[in-house]
């Protein structure tokens, strides 16, 4: 989920210690906000505070699990996709948190959402939260104590197309032209982005410490979406037995974190929700998330010349890595 800044921070009076450093940092106009970069990461000057409390605020315990989600990449499916499978012993599926509460309630975003961080501390162990954020900006001991890391990607135009119908929705009356959007996202200069150095973060650290770090892509859970949850549930040490194998559990996580069942659920069909963070007003858009939820729409929007560019540029930049889109 990314959210957008609808007042500008004159809310924030005195100049803090952020305001001072992002007095230092390079800046440029994004696609509806300026864009900060810190440690090789663009971002919009409201979550910056966020990100950096992190590093402070932010106390791993070993067995804490992050959700390292680039943006539109499946963040809401896997937050699903986990509670679920992590707490199946506690709900029934007839009954279930996800059938009134949206992912993004039950999951915390930590650098993100008002007040998240601060809900991340009061979570029971294992706590299981999610981020954008690279994994340079978490704090080092979400490595040195081997918390479970699962990163999503995405193919990259799939991405891109995803995003840019986010952000059109999200900042209604800004004009937000396809070819401009592209040229941005494909210089890298995109909230969390440069795209390539985010995934090849986390995929570096994945091949590191398979036992620590999982990496997935949208498009593999989206063609064999069970595969992917006894990957996960053997992955968090809760391998499914033999009765929930026999007895459907695995089919029945699946088709509960489904696009069909979660998009018609209510809490994630509303539009426009306002929340207030650091003296700025905040929109976020629960229905936003869930577009189409397929693999290769791009096809249906971009010109082949970009689709072209794209294939070059992601070439390039994976090249010799071993992932490959
Ligand atoms: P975020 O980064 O803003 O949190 P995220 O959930 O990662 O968003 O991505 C949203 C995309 O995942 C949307 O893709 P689309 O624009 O191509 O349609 C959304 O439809 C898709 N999505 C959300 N939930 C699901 C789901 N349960 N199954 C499959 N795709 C989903």
């Amino acid at each position: 989920m990314e959210s957008s800044e609808t007042r500008p921070s004159e809310a924030v009076s005195s100049k803090t210690h952020t305001e001072n450093l992002i007095a230092t940092l390079p800046t440029r106009e994004g696609w509806s906000t300026p864009l900060l970069l810190y440690n090789n990461c663009w971002i919009r000057p409201h979550c910056l505070n966020d990100a950096m409390a992190v590093q402070d605020k932010l106390k791993p315990s070993p067995d804490d699990i992050i959700l390292a989600a680039h943006p539109k990449c499946g963040t809401t499916w896997l937050k699903a996709l986990l509670f679920t499978v992590l707490n199946r012993s506690r709900y029934t599926f007839a009954d279930h948190p996800l059938l009134t509460v949206g992912p993004h309630q039950l999951v915390p975003f930590v650098a993100l959402l008002p007040g998240d961080l601060d809900r991340a501390e009061m979570l029971p162990s294992p706590r299981l939260l999610s981020t954008h954020l690279p994994l340079p900006l978490l704090p080092p001991a979400v490595s040195t104590l081997g918390c479970r890391i699962v990163c999503v990607c995405r193919e990259p135009k799939d991405a891109f197309l995803s995003r840019w119908h986010f952000e059109k929705k999200l900042h209604q009356g800004i004009s937000l032209g396809m070819d401009e959007a592209f040229a941005m996202f494909s210089e890298g200069c995109t909230p969390y982005d440069p795209f390539w150095d985010r995934y090849l973060e986390y995929w570096k650290e994945s091949l590191a410490r398979p036992r620590e770090v999982m990496f997935l892509r949208y498009e593999e859970i989206m063609s064999d979406t069970p595969k992917v949850i006894r990957k996960l549930a053997s992955f968090l040490g809760v391998p499914f037995t033999r009765e929930e194998e026999s007895g459907g559990v695995v089919e029945q996580v699946a088709d509960l974190c489904g696009f069909t069942s979660l998009s018609s659920v209510d809490p994630n069909r509303a539009d426009r929700v306002e929340v207030e963070h650091a003296g700025v007003k905040l929109v976020v858009n629960p229905s936003s998330l869930f577009r189409k939820g397929e693999v290769g729409d791009w096809v249906n929007h971009m010109s082949k010349d970009m689709a072209a560019r794209m294939g070059q540029l992601v070439a390039e930049k994976f090249k010799g890595s071993g992932l490959t889109f």
